[in-house]
């Protein structure tokens, strides 16, 4: 199994989930301004959608989708426990937490990145950032994780969309609840793990 990625992207998510499920895997990273791999490979080439992250399986079969990747690499290795089975409510309420990250939050970040990173259309996404912090730090008041005791692949997506508070010039601090958790989150082994192989342990953060 090979996962593309871009350190401390969206990509690091799927990285958490192959290290907490104890996968052997490759990575290889992707510049996102150029398209180039690691490798000096054309990623273009490679996914049609030209981000990350993606899986590449062991018959060579393609994932995109971050949603997607963390759940198949949860349901492959179900002693991990990192998602509940398949057809549970508590499954049900997994994805309900994954969607409202993925379309809420995650996607809310990606015009900071861009040339249009100073706009009011920006300036509008980082009020909708704020009020995902709102909701998620009040769901998260009492609780470990986001589903409870247990770790699950939303915490490892959570975390990483988290990461990105400094490029949305927020101040974690402002929510408590919200800065313990990703302190937590950021000390599991696993995380630090993936962190490392991406190279962001000693750098600063995006
Ligand atoms: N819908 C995709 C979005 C993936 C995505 O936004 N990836 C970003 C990095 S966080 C990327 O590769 N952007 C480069 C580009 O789109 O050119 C998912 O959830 O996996």
């Amino acid at each position: 199994m090979k996962l593309y990625y871009n350190p401390g992207a969206c990509s690091l998510s799927p990285h958490i989930v192959l290290c907490e499920a104890g996968y052997k895997y490759d990575a290889e990273k992707v510049d996102l301004k150029t398209k180039k791999t690691e490798a000096g490979k054309d990623f273009s080439a490679i996914s049609d959608k030209g981000a990350v992250p993606l899986l590449i399986l062991d018959n060579g079969e393609q994932l995109s989708e971050g949603v997607a990747i963390v759940q198949y690499l949860a349901d492959q290795k179900p002693e991990s426990n990192l998602a509940p089975k398949n057809g549970t409510m508590e499954r049900v309420r997994l994805q309900e937490w994954l969607n409202y990250i993925a379309t809420e939050l995650h996607k809310s970040h990606s015009i900071l990145f861009g040339p249009e990173a100073k706009s009011t259309a920006a300036e509008i996404n980082v009020g909708k950032i704020k009020k995902c912090y709102d909701y998620i730090s009040a769901k998260l008041q009492g609780k470990k994780y986001l589903m409870g005791d247990q770790f699950t692949v939303a915490d490892a997506y959570l975390f990483t969309i988290l990461g990105w508070h400094k490029a949305a010039n927020i101040d974690l601090a402002s929510w408590p609840v919200l800065a313990e958790y990703h302190k937590r989150i950021s000390e599991r082994p696993k995380v630090q793990e993936a962190m490392k192989a991406e190279g962001l342990l000693n750098a600063k953060a995006a």
